[in-house]
C-alpha cells in the first residue's frame, strides 16, 4: 500500500513527474516513504518514457528518517521475521535500472539517504542552494542505501571516506567536480532544468534510453572482453522499426540537429 500524499505523481507528456512530499520532515524517507515512491516509480515504468525525481520545499531530501530509525534500534518497531531484501535498495534499484531513464533536480539538503536516492537517478541537476553529504557517521549508522556502490563508484573511495567520517559537506561547484551532478543552475531552476533534459531525453527511441540506463552500469563491473561482448550482443539486437526511420531521417538530411555545446569553454 502506498500513500500518494507523501510522494507526488504527475505525467506531463512523456515525463512522469515524482515528488517527494513530507517538506515538514524535510522529505525523510520513513518506510511510508518508500513504499510511496515506490508506487509512483512503477507507475512511470508504465506510463512514462522519462521520469523527473524532485523534493517539495526547500530541500530535495534529508535522508533516514531518524525518528523512525531510533524506533527500530530501540524495539519499538519490530523486524520482520524473515530477512527480506532492503526495501531501499528495491526501489533504488528500480529507479536506475529500470526500463526508462530518471533525471534527479535537486536543491538545498541531498544529505544521507536523501543523496544515495539522488545517485539512483541516471542525470543529476542541482541548484546553487544544494548541499551533499554522508552525515551517517555523525549519527552512529552506516550507509544503507546503496551508496557504498553507487556514491563510491562515482566520487571514488578516497572522497567517500572523508564525507563519511569527517561529515564534511559538499556545495554545488564542489558536487560538479566529483560527479556527483552534471548540471549546476541558479537557486529554484533545478526542477525546470530537469524538465528541460528529461523532454530532450524522451525524444530518444525508448530501446536506446533502455539500453543506455541497463547495459552502461553492468558492463562497468565486467572486464574488458566480457564488457565489449555484450556491447556487441546489445548493439545486434532486434530493431524496432522506428529504428529504421530514424536512420533514413538522418541519411535524407530530415534529421534533428545535435544539441549545441556551449559557446564559452568554463
Ligand atoms: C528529520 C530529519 C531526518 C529533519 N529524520 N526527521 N540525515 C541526517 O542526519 C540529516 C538530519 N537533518 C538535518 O541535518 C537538518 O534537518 C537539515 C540540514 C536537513 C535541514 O535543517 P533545517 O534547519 O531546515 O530543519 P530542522 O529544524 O533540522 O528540521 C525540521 C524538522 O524536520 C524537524 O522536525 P520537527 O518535528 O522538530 O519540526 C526535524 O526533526 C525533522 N527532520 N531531518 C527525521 N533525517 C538507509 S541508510 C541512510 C542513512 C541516513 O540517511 S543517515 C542521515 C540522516
Amino acid at each position: 500500500m502506498s500513500d500518494d500524499t507523501l510522494v507526488t505523481y504527475e505525467l506531463d507528456g512523456p515525463v512522469a513527474l515524482i515528488g517527494l512530499n513530507r517538506p515538514d520532515k524535510r522529505n525523510a524517507i520513513n518506510d511510508a516513504v518508500v513504499d510511496a515512491l515506490k508506487a509512483a516509480v512503477l507507475r512511470a515504468h508504465d506510463e512514462a518514457h522519462v521520469g523527473v525525481l524532485f523534493g517539495h520545499g526547500p530541500n530535495f531530501c534529508a535522508g533516514l528518517d531518524l525518528a523512525e530509525a531510533l524506533a527500530r534500534a530501540t524495539g519499538r518497531i519490530v523486524p520482520p521475521r524473515k530477512r527480506k531484501r532492503h526495501n531501499w535498495h528495491v526501489v533504488f534499484d528500480e529507479i536506475e535500472r529500470g526500463p526508462i531513464p530518471f533525471v534527479g533536480a535537486l536543491h538545498g539538503a541531498v544529505v544521507g539517504g536523501g543523496l544515495e536516492l539522488a545517485m539512483a537517478t541516471h542525470v543529476r541537476v542541482c541548484d546553487e542552494s544544494a548541499f551533499f553529504g554522508l552525515p551517517e557517521g555523525q549519527r552512529g549508522i552506516f550507509v544503507g542505501g546503496g551508496g557504498t556502490v553507487r556514491i563510491q563508484r562515482v566520487v571514488g573511495t578516497t572522497v567517500m571516506t572523508d564525507l563519511m567520517l569527517t561529515g564534511r559537506l559538499l556545495n554545488a561547484a564542489e558536487a560538479m567536480t566529483e560527479h556527483v551532478v552534471r548540471y549546476v543552475v541558479p537557486t529554484g531552476g533545478a526542477l525546470a532544468k530537469a524538465r528541460e533534459l528529461a523532454a530532450r531525453i524522451a525524444q530518444n527511441t525508448i530501446e536506446t534510453n533502455w539500453k543506455i540506463v541497463n547495459v552502461l552500469p553492468r558492463v562497468q563491473d565486467l572486464s574488458h572482453d566480457d564488457g565489449l561482448f555484450v556491447e556487441q550482443l546489445n548493439s545486434a539486437m532486434a530493431r524496432p522499426p522506428e529504428v529504421e526511420q530514424r536512420l533514413r531521417e538522418f541519411v535524407e538530411g530530415k534529421a534533428r540537429p545535435l544539441v549545441a555545446p556551449p559557446k564559452e569553454v568554463p
